[in-house]
């Protein structure tokens, strides 16, 4: 019976195996819960959570600099509504597909779910690729692609924010337009600039919130994050301020990285050297590669695609934090990390560990922690943002950050308390999918057959 629902929902989705790896593995975890609660298996919930409430798919139009119309894919998945608006990010890479986009907002919906916040789950983007284009034409991308999708968002309806190539430039474009076009200033949008509506914290959020969680899970096992060697992938957003707050804890990153290589520095990455990478990956929008040009004791390796591992996990350390993209590590990066004896694995990204890695990675005893409760910090604090647009105030830096790190502390424990009662003992990624599946099969359940 049970497994004849995930053949329904594959044969309805061909084509689609980022999202095909995300299912499977919350049910993996859910299984036997839908089994001891006749309700949730008589009412159909797996099925009804893994199919889009709405998929929007639309032509995004746009002129590049030297005059020519190009044209990009434009998506806005709204997953389920059954605990508070859609809200999710915005992500615009070359890689985006709806199978990319569909596992991303099925993720969202069990991570906010685990924020016990009003946070329905929600994701969009585009095809387009900003790298190497000019402001205007990320303004004209991003003005084309709002002029489509402010037809089906709203402050209590859906709230877009950033995810891979949607950051604080993109958001105010994006904001812009919807507010001409429906002139009206609302909280649309989070991740939106201080002084227009923006919370404090928003952008170290997701990077904080990992290693509030990290030091969370360290704690549990007497242990800290003082001293602690740690491989960091990605130089983006969430990089860069878990680095940030990895040093302000004592810890030594080692390791950054984006889509055409990375460094290690052995002496490691100081807070000016972290310094450099912000003002190169963020003001500059330059190539990680430039690091090793300005710092000899770091060296810089240029990724291979046809390789079988990545050797960014393949060095000495303690945790490790992959924060740049999905499938980034496999089995054979987590041999590597147990070989090299890492003891903490948290995920800043999205489905970044391979499910074969995720299963070499707890059987050999390393702390793992699944992205849809270590990342949702951003997310969490996006959710602080609607709070304070809501109610037409503004929270200090303290207040979001305690909230921040209050909320942290709730999912860690949520996870660990899921996972004993359902005889997963001390398994993150156990507790984090019944928990949050728990959470959004209830109120679908109290809602009706929708
Ligand atoms: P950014 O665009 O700021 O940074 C992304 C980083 O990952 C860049 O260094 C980029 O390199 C690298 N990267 C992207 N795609 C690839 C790829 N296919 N192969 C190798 N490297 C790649 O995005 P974020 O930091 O915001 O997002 C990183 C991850 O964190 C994503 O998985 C995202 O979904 C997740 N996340 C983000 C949240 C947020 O609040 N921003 C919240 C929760 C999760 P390059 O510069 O070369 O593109
Ligand atoms: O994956 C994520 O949680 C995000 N990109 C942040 C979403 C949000 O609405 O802040």
């Amino acid at each position: 019976m049970s497994q004849e629902v995930i053949e329904r929902i594959k044969n309805r989705s061909k084509g689609e195996p980022e999202y095909h790896q995300a299912i499977d593995e919350v049910y993996l975890n859910v299984e036997t819960i839908i089994e001891q609660n006749p309700q949730y298996k008589e009412l159909n919930i797996f099925e009804r959570i893994s199919e889009p409430e709405r998929t929007i798919m639309f032509r995004v139009p746009w002129m590049d600099d030297q005059g020519n119309i190009n044209v990009n894919r434009g998506y806005r998945v709204q997953m389920n509504s059954a605990i508070g608006p859609y809200k999710g990010g915005l992500r615009f890479h070359p890689t985006v597909t709806l199978s990319v986009l569909k596992f991303l907002a099925f993720e969202q919906v069990f991570k906010n779910a685990l924020t016990g916040l009003p946070m329905g789950g929600g994701k969009g983007g585009s095809d387009f690729d900003p790298k190497g284009k000019s402001d205007a034409e990320v303004m004209r991308f991003t003005q084309s692609f709002m002029q489509e999708l402010a037809k089906h968002i709203g402050h209590r309806t859906d709230v877009p924010a950033g995810d891979i190539g949607v950051g604080g430039r993109e958001i105010g474009y994006l904001f812009g337009m919807y507010k001409k076009i429906k002139n009206e200033f609302v909280g649309v949008l989070t991740g939106k600039g201080q002084g227009w509506g923006g919370s404090r914290i928003r952008p170290e959020a997701t990077g904080y919130g990992l290693i509030y969680f990290a030091m969370n899970m360290l704690e549990a096992n007497n242990d800290s994050l003082k001293g602690k060697k740690c491989i960091v992938s990605g130089s983006g957003n969430v990089a860069q301020f878990a680095m940030e707050k990895i040093l302000q804890n004592g810890g030594v990153p080692l390791t950054a990285s984006d889509s055409s290589g990375y460094i290690y520095d052995k002496d490691g990455i100081d807070t000016d050297k972290l310094a450099f990478i912000m003002d190169l990956k963020n003001n500059k929008r330059g190539r990680i590669k430039e690091y090793a040009d300005q710092y000899p004791s770091a060296e810089f390796h240029a990724s291979d695609r046809n390789a079988d591992s990545n050797p960014i996990w393949d060095i000495a350390a303690d945790c490790a934090f992959p924060c740049a993209t999905q499938n980034e590590l496999n089995a054979n990066d987590a041999k590597n990390l147990v070989k090299n004896g890492v003891k903490l694995l948290a995920e800043g990204a999205n489905m970044p560990t391979t499910p074969d890695a995720i299963e070499i990675a707890i059987e050999n005893g390393i702390m793992y922690a699944p992205g849809k409760a270590s990342n949702a910090g951003g997310v969490a604090t996006s959710g602080l943002e609607m709070s304070q647009n809501y109610a037409g105030v503004y929270w200090t830096s303290k207040e979001v950050d305690d909230k921040l790190k209050e909320i942290m502390k709730n999912i860690h424990d949520l996870c660990i308390e899921t996972a004993e009662k359902h005889g997963f003992k001390g398994n993150y990624m156990a507790g984090a999918n019944i928990a949050g599946f728990i959470k959004v099969a209830d109120a679908m359940v109290a809602e009706g057959i929708l």
